[in-house]
């Protein structure tokens, strides 16, 4: 068994069904495709327990983790070892457990007591921002479809009730800006400006194609100037990214058909799962961890050798999307 060189703890944090559960069963399939597309390293990610690793989680159809109403806690073995020994990815190499914690949207979304002392001992937070679950989705997207109107309004309505109500609550911007709001107000409270906050803007299978612009434009346009304007504001304190992502992707390359069917809520092929981004905030995260470690300067040797580890340090690989839609 590998050394292992950090351990870290990510929090899933959004509504009921903005996508944090499937998030992860993606994760686990996007840490697969760099594993095949990476020609210069191995990617190697499991469940590990009682200092063992147990089962492997290269994946290849999506799996539900674990039942949906229990708070979940996942420890994972990652790791990223070189294909290839050379000098360079030698020293890019290091293993991490990742701690993943999911729970249930409506216990972390409105911060029960439990959750909102989570929040000051994590690396990282992922905030899940769904547009289709606020209530003006389907006139936004009709409105930034170039006022072309593809569907029938009526059956839109129909479909959307089908499928949003009941199981499905829906959120005003405000309610979703007034919980991101207290989001920061704890992490501010309990001195945490070092985390790495991911706003992670979901299921773009569902709208990329209906929507004409860059990811700040999606933020602004589905949730409002405000909500945009305060992640702006909050850039200057923190260490934030902004990001879209699918979990299920698409069925074709143009990025214009989702490979999620939404009456029968199963992905239409499996075979083809390709996830839009779904390995970089873990990897984010983890490339800041390494390039740390390798400018501490403690030894001497590693004062001679430091600068030069960091210029040879390869950074995580980018699955090639034809468009990284991050920043
Ligand atoms: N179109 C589409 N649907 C998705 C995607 N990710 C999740 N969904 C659907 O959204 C619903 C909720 O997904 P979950 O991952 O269970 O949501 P969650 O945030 O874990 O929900 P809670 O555990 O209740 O808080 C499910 O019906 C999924 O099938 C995605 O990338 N695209
Ligand atoms: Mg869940």
């Amino acid at each position: 068994m590998k050394d292992i060189n950090s351990e870290v703890k990510i929090l899933l944090w959004g509504p009921p069904n903005s996508g944090k559960t499937w998030f992860l069963n993606s994760f686990t399939r996007s840490v697969s495709l760099c594993d095949l597309y990476d020609d210069r390293f191995k990617y190697d990610l499991g469940e590990y327990s009682g200092g063992l690793l147990t089962d492997q989680l290269h994946i290849s159809s999506p799996f539900e983790i674990g039942d949906k109403h229990i708070p979940r806690d996942h420890t994972w073995l990652f790791s990223r070892s070189p294909k290839q020994n050379t000098y360079n990815a030698k020293i890019s190499a290091y293993s991490h457990l990742l701690h993943l914690i999911d729970y249930p949207g409506d216990m972390i979304f409105n911060f029960s007591e439990d959750t909102s002392t989570l929040i000051k001992d994590v690396d990282e937070i992922i905030v899940f921002l769904d547009p289709t679950l606020t209530k003006d989705y389907h006139s936004k997207i009709a409105v930034s479809k170039n006022d072309e109107i593809y569907f029938n309004d009526d059956l839109i309505d129909e479909e959307f009730k089908l499928n949003k109500s009941g199981s499905q609550k829906l959120i005003s911007v405000t309610e979703y800006q007034a919980q991101v709001q207290k989001l920061f107000d704890f992490l501010i409270h309990w001195g945490r400006e070092e985390t790495l906050i991911i706003f992670c803007v979901t299921k773009a299978d569902e709208w990329l194609s209906k929507f004409k612009g860059n990811i700040s434009d999606s933020i602004q346009h589905f949730f409002g100037e405000n909500i945009y304007r305060f992640i702006q504001t909050y850039r200057k304190k923190f260490n934030i990214h902004i990001y879209i992502n699918s979990a299920v992707g698409f069925l074709d390359e143009d990025k214009k058909e989702s490979n999620f069917n939404i009456s029968s809520n199963k992905m239409i092929n499996s075979n083809i799962w390709d996830p839009i981004n779904s390995e970089l905030p873990v990897f984010w995260l983890l490339e800041k961890i390494e390039l740390d470690r390798l400018k501490r300067k403690k030894a001497l040797v590693d004062q001679i050798f430091g600068d030069q580890k960091v210029k040879s340090y390869l950074p995580y690989f980018k699955i090639d999307r034809g468009g990284y839609y991050a920043e």
